[in-house]
C-alpha cells in the first residue's frame, strides 16, 4: 500500500516480465519439492522471491554503472510496492548484478541541461524511491557489493542493515558536496539517524567517500565479508531479523523511522521547488558539467 501523503508515480515502465513459477521439469528426479521461486524479469531490476524463505532479491542490472536514472526509480518503486502487497514476501535484500558497483548514485544526465517538468518529474521520482525503501514494512537489507556513492549510499542507508564486501577499493559515502551540490534534508536524516550527527557533519561538508573498512569502523555499514560469502550473510542476516514477529518489528521500525519520514511527506512539493531552483542555476549546472567531464578525463 503506498504510504500516507505519497504521490501516484507519474509514470509506469512497460508492465512487469512474466511471473515464472517454475514447474518442475519432465527431467526434475519425481519427489523433489518444487522450488518455490518467482522471478521477476524487468529492464533494470532482477526481482526473484523465494516463497519458502519469503526473503526477495532486488538485483540492479543497468549498465553500465546501475546509476538512478527516471526509468530506474520508477521500477525500482513499482518492484517494490509490488513486493510490499505480497503476502509471500517478508524481507528484501538489494544487491547488484554489476561487478564492482552497487550504484552510481543518482543519474546525473537526469539533473542536466532538462526542463523544470523534467527535474520535478526526476524528483518526485527519488522523493518515491526513499519513501518506500525507508518506510518498508519488510526487512530491508542491502548486500553492497561495489562502490555506492551519493544516491547509491542512501539506498544501503535506507535498509535495516548494511553488509558491505571487504575490498577497501569499494567505497560509500554522501559525496553531494564534491559535486558542488547539497544533499537534501531527508538524506541528511537518514545519514544522521545511521552514524550519528557528529560523523554525518563531517562527511556531508567533506562529502567523504570512505574505503568500506573505514566505513565499518564507523558504522556506516554494519559488518564487512568476503565477496564469496556476501550472498549467504545476508541472508543469514534476513534469517535471524525474520525470526521476531512481524508486528512487533513493524510497529518499531515505524516508531524510529515515522517523524523522519513525515517530515518529507509534509514538506513534499516545496521540496520539488526547492531541488528545481537549486539544480536550474547556471552555476550548479557547470558544476555538474565538469564533474562528469571529469569522469570522462579519469577514464582516458
Ligand atoms: N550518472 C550518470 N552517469 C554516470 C554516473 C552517474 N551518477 N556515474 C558514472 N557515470 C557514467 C560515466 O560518465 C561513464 O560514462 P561514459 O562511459 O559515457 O564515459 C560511465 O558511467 C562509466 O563510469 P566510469 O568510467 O567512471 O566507471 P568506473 O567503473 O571507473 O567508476 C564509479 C564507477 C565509481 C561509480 C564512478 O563512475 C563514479 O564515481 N561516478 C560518480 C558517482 C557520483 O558522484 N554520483 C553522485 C550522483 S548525485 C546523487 O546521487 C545525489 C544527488 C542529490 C541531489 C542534490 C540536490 C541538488
Amino acid at each position: 500500500s503506498v504510504p500516507p501523503g505519497v504521490l501516484p508515480l507519474c509514470r509506469w515502465p512497460s508492465a512487469w516480465g512474466r511471473a515464472a513459477l517454475q514447474p518442475p521439469g519432465p527431467l526434475q528426479p519425481p519427489g523433489l519439492p518444487l522450488a518455490p521461486c518467482r522471478a521477476f524479469s524487468n529492464n533494470k531490476i532482477l526481482v526473484e522471491l523465494d516463497e519458502s524463505s519469503g526473503v526477495a532479491t532486488m538485483k540492479f542490472k543497468s549498465p553500465p554503472v546501475n546509476s538512478f536514472s527516471l526509468d530506474f526509480l520508477t521500477e525500482f518503486c513499482i518492484s517494490l510496492e509490488k513486493l510490499e502487497n505480497d503476502r509471500a514476501c517478508r524481507g528484501v535484500i538489494f544487491t547488484s548484478a554489476i561487478p564492482k558497483i552497487f550504484s552510481s548514485g543518482l543519474d546525473i544526465t537526469e539533473m542536466c541541461g532538462k526542463s523544470t517538468e523534467h527535474y520535478a518529474e526526476f524528483w518526485r521520482a527519488v522523493q518515491e524511491m526513499w519513501l518506500r525503501l525507508y518506510g518498508s514494512n519488510m526487512v530491508t537489507v542491502a548486500a553492497v557489493n561495489g562502490s555506492s556513492p551519493a544516491g547509491g549510499c542512501l539506498v544501503a542507508l535506507s535498509c535495516d542493515y548494511r553488509i558491505m564486501v571487504e575490498n577497501p577499493k569499494f567505497s560509500i559515502g554522501l559525496n553531494e558536496a564534491q559535486l558542488g551540490i547539497v544533499a537534501p534534508f531527508w538524506f541528511k536524516d537518514t545519514f544522521v539517524n545511521a552514524v550519528g550527527h557528529r560523523v554525518a557533519e563531517r562527511s556531508l561538508q567533506l562529502g567523504s567517500l570512505y574505503p568500506a573498512p573505514e566505513a565499518h569502523r564507523f558504522g556506516l555499514v554494519d559488518e564487512l565479508v568476503p565477496e564469496e560469502k556476501l550472498q549467504e550473510k545476508a541472508a543469514a542476516v534476513m534469517a535471524q531479523w525474520l525470526a521476531l514477529p512481524d508486528h512487533a518489528r513493524q510497529l518499531t521500525k515505524s516508531m524510529m523511522r515515522k517523524a523522519v519520514l513525515d517530515r518529507l511527506i509534509a514538506h513534499r512539493e516545496e521540496d520539488i521547488q526547492n531541488f528545481i531552483s537549486f539544480i536550474s542555476k547556471e552555476s550548479i549546472q557547470k558544476s555538474l558539467r565538469m564533474y562528469m567531464e571529469m569522469l570522462k578525463k579519469k577514464k582516458s
